[in-house]
């Protein structure tokens, strides 16, 4: 109503199976650890992360007036999975001085069951040329027939606007990663998935720590096996920032508040509150 129109900012949505690593993968993004990763099945909150301004920012999208209320950054933390305090909550969203990305929000999803193919209801996202689709898998799940099934279904939504990330990279030895990396493309194309998305063997919890060489995940991981992290994961970094470039836009911060209401975010949250019904 005589606003200006919210700008439309890019946008990644890390997707896939419960503890996979969306959460850490972010954390891993921003070298800090701003969402709660955890072991166990939790129904997260949709969570959209931006750079901002020298002190972090959090607020969250209030379920009953669809209204932002600010939130201290301890009850931001104390949020972890669908416990009772979460059900006031639709959505959340920080701005950390941390991210590395001018406009590129990173959106942490709710983990979801990929064995039975369920999926965030994203098939009519409005603006989706502004939309990338991490798919997370675990890769010990790498052969199962569930993660092909979870790309291919993804894939025919966001056509080439689609990464696949296969997280965990550290707990395999450096043989199996080769072959795993070598034959990915392959491997997808069999199965129809054409042409096949970027695909990245990496650990976010190698990364998490990678400014800290002394740090136990890092000393008991083959040096074979970190190095290859590392390179994956700079390349996948690179992947996010050329994605961002590819997005016209300015690259002033935004207030938070406008992060949610831009039409990218509105249409995913509504189309996540038709799924929870
Ligand atoms: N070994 C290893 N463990 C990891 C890695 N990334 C995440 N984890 C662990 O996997 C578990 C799940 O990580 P999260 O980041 O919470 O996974 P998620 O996909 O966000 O999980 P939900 O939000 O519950 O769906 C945690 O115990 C993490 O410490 C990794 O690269 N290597
Ligand atoms: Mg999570």
């Amino acid at each position: 109503m005589g606003e200006p129109a919210t700008p439309i900012l890019p946008m990644a949505f890390f997707v896939g199976d419960f503890n996979v690593g969306k959460s850490a993968l972010i954390n891993a993004l921003l070298r800090s650890p701003l969402l709660s990763m955890s072991g166990e099945e939790s129904r997260s909150l949709p969570t959209f992360v931006v750079a901002g301004a020298a002190a972090p920012e959090v607020l969250g999208y209030s379920r009953r007036d669809r209204r932002s209320q600010p939130m201290t950054l301890d009850d931001f933390a104390g949020l972890r999975g669908n416990n009772g305090r979460a059900a006031k909550w639709n959505a959340l969203a920080a701005s950390v001085p941390e991210s590395p990305f001018a406009r590129l929000a990173l959106v942490d999803t709710p983990g979801m069951s990929s064995d039975t193919l369920e999926t965030m209801q994203i098939e009519t996202l409005s603006h989706q040329e502004q939309a990338l689709l991490v798919l997370v898998a675990d890769i010990e799940y790498w052969f199962a027939k569930h993660t092909m099934d979870f790309i291919a279904y993804h894939q025919q939504i966001f056509k080439r606007s689609l990464m696949i990330v296969a997280n965990k990279a550290d707990l395999m030895n450096a043989s199996e990663l080769a072959r795993i990396q070598e034959k990915a493309a392959r491997r997808m194309e069999d199965y129809g998935i054409v042409p096949a998305p970027a695909f990245h063997v990496l650990s976010a919890r190698l990364e998490l720590v990678r400014r800290a060489p002394h740090d136990d995940a890092r000393r008991k991981t083959k040096a074979k096996v970190r190095d290859m992290c590392d390179i994956s994961f700079d390349r996948f970094r690179l992947a996010l920032y050329e994605f961002e470039r590819r997005c016209p836009g300015e690259d002033a911060h935004l207030p938070l508040t406008s992060v949610l209401q831009s039409p990218l975010a509105a249409s995913f949250l509504a189309q996540q509150d038709g799924a929870r019904v």
